[in-house]
């Protein structure tokens, strides 16, 4: 209740900001992306991660609005950076399964690119696979419409919940990041044995692969290795606040 309360205010107060960690693609040394992810800078109890306030948020009702100050926020400054002449790839924007799974999702990111003028070939969503279990056909229908606008579609923590490979290979899917768990247990037969199916399944499909939270110099080569190139963690870097952004860009 104490942090529903908070919520609101918040919102009200725009006490929210986005961290941005690079996705580093290490076959080109080219940055591949910026995953958002979002903050709460409380006032009371400093900074706050989304996995202690999102869940409230959504059981409130709240979430919604902030998905739509998310997007807004990535779109406005991805433009910014494009319009510096800055390559990063794509910006990434996380989205919660139930937004996903109504009518209205594509003309709501539709309407954040239109609203700042981002080129629709700069964002990506990510979707969990949570989203690809019930209201399947809604799912799908939007996922395709913003695959013909040009916006790329990742599966976050692939491996992690509700696996299904059936939709996996049915769903227009643009990108797989392999969730940390696999990244964690690098050096463990059964976790690599996941990684190299993965990238095998995507290299016959044409998808991407990202191997998330790499922290360890053993974990970068194993994946290297492996032929997985493009990777995000801590051991590359950390997400980091805008401003902090032209300082990375310099040290690459
Ligand atoms: O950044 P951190 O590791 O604390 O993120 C925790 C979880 O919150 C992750 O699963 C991440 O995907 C999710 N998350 C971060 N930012 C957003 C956001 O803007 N929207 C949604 N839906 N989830 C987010
Ligand atoms: O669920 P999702 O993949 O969106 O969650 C992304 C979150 O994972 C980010 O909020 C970030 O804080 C966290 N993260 C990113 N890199 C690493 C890492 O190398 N190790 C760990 N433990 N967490 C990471
Ligand atoms: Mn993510
Ligand atoms: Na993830």
């Amino acid at each position: 209740k104490r942090i529903e309360n908070g919520l609101h205010r918040a919102i009200q107060d725009s006490e929210f900001c986005l961290y941005y960690q690079p996705r580093y693609d290490y076959s080109n040394s080219k940055l591949d992306g910026f995953e958002a992810l979002i903050r709460w800078q409380c006032p009371e109890r400093g900074l706050i991660s989304p996995g202690d306030f999102l869940p409230v948020a959504q059981r409130s009702g709240l979430l919604p609005h902030i998905e739509s100050w998310v997007l807004l926020e990535a779109c406005q400054q991805a433009l910014k950076w494009h319009q510096q002449g800055v390559s990063f790839g794509r910006v990434a924007v996380n989205v919660c399964a139930v937004g996903l799974q109504q009518q209205g999702f594509y003309e709501r990111i539709e309407k954040a690119l239109d609203k700042t003028g981002l080129p629709p070939e700069l964002l990506e969503i990510e979707i969990t696979e949570r989203a690809l279990i019930g209201r399947y056909d809604v799912v799908v229908d939007n996922l395709m419409r913003l695959k013909s606008l040009g916006v790329s579609i990742a599966l976050d923590d692939l491996g992690a919940e509700h696996s299904s490979l059936q939709r996996l290979i049915e769903c227009p899917i643009d990108v797989i990041k392999i969730d940390r768990f696999f990244i964690d247990h690098v050096g463990e037969l059964k976790s690599e044995a996941v990684i190299a199916g993965l990238l095998a399944i995507a290299g016959k499909t044409e998808m991407k692969v990202v191997a998330e939270g790499v922290e360890t110099k053993e974990q970068l080569d194993f994946l290297i290795g492996s032929g997985c190139y493009v990777v995000q963690g801590f051991y590359h870097a950390k997400p980091m606040p805008a401003n902090e952004i032209n300082r990375y860009m310099d040290s690459l």
